[in-house]
């Protein structure tokens, strides 16, 4: 796309290029060109022109556009259908709707919004995502393994989420099982994962990923427990970039996750990352509360857990919480 093109030269250049060069470079007209270039300005870039100098894209602009995303994906199918929305309800919904529209919806498709009116937890739970400064987005796979397997899917976005924080904002994360990412004890990006199956068959996968990147506030009820990258480092980063360093690192480990079918060959990164490994935590289990040490996740994703008579039990995701003994993490 032209708008994408553009804004990789000029962010790639320093000082002006000029409008020929640009129409050089993509074969296309002045006209053309000059549409893009306002059609960037619609989408919030600051873009200085000057007669006989050309186009200059002014820093420090942080945006969350489809082009913007475009400009810096790496990945070779995940993302590569983008879908962008100022604002929408839900990133994940809005797959389920365009799936239930279009089943041959390209493997990959991802949903991007700056805004979501009704962001979704676990189990009915709101997950906030308030204008301009968070991430929401979503990823719909289809895969061929069987729908067993699916939660741990969600491991390997909680660590592709680690890795691209560490590359974009330079700050070290730890994942809290199984669907958060927390930096220093707070919870820094929650992950949703949804699926629409057959007994043996998987029609997709949904991930949806919620991040807190520039968030300065929280509301009084998760205040104490949230945090944001924006907090922790005291400076602003680039949405669009960790999007796109998201989806570069979930498709690196999902394409050996394929191969292996299972947490084999990442048990021992993640329980790197896990927050409490060796720690006493707090199983908050329906069918009763019981404490015991974390010993890290089993090649299937299960948490797991010693019991103080030396039972070791495997904690399944589905209604499960766990917490430090002394908190959130
Ligand atoms: C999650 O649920 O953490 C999953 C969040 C998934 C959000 C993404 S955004 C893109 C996609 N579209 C969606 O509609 N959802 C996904 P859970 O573990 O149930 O945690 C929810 C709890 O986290 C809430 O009850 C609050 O206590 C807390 N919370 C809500 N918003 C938060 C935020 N922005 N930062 C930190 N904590 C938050």
């Amino acid at each position: 796309m032209l708008k994408t093109e553009i804004l990789k030269k000029l962010r790639s250049t320093e000082g002006y290029v000029s409008g020929q060069e640009i129409c050089d470079k993509f074969g296309v007209s002045r006209t053309a060109v000059w549409k893009a270039v306002n059609s960037l300005r619609d989408d919030g870039f600051v873009i200085d022109s000057v007669t006989n100098k050309g186009y200059q894209l002014q820093s420090g602009v942080e945006i969350l556009t489809k082009s913007e995303i475009e400009s810096r994906i790496s990945s070779k199918y995940l993302g590569r259908n983008l879908c962008c929305y100022k604002e929408i309800d839900s990133t994940n919904e809005e797959l389920k709707r365009l799936f239930n529209a279009n089943n041959s919806l390209p493997n990959g498709t991802t949903a991007v919004t700056d805004h979501q009116t009704m962001g979704k937890g676990r189990r009915g739970r709101v997950w906030e995502t308030p204008e301009g400064v968070n991430i929401a987005m979503s990823f719909l796979i289809k895969p061929e393994f069987e729908p067993g397997k699916a939660s741990m899917l969600t491991l390997l976005a909680a660590i592709a989420v680690v890795k691209a924080t560490e590359e974009v904002a330079g700050l070290e994360c730890q994942i809290k099982w199984p669907n958060d990412v927390v930096i220093n004890g707070k919870k820094y990006c929650g992950i949703l994962t949804e699926m629409s199956s057959e007994p043996d068959f998987i029609h997709y996968v949904i991930v949806g990923i919620g991040i807190n990147a520039n968030t300065e506030s929280f509301p009084e009820d998760i205040a104490k427990t949230a945090t944001s990258v924006y907090l922790e480092k005291g400076e602003k980063i680039s949405r669009a970039k960790l999007v796109a360093a998201i989806l570069k690192y979930f498709e690196q480990y999902y394409e050996r996750f394929e191969e292996a079918l299972d947490m084999s060959p990442f048990m021992e990164e993640y329980n790197c990352l896990l927050a409490g490994y060796g720690q006493e935590v707090r199983v908050l289990d329906p069918n009763g509360e019981y404490t015991g040490i974390s010993k890290g996740i089993n090649n299937q994703g299960e948490l797991l857990v010693e019991k103080e008579d030396r039972t070791l039990t495997e904690v399944y995701a589905g209604e499960v919480s766990v917490r430090g003994i002394y908190g959130y993490v």
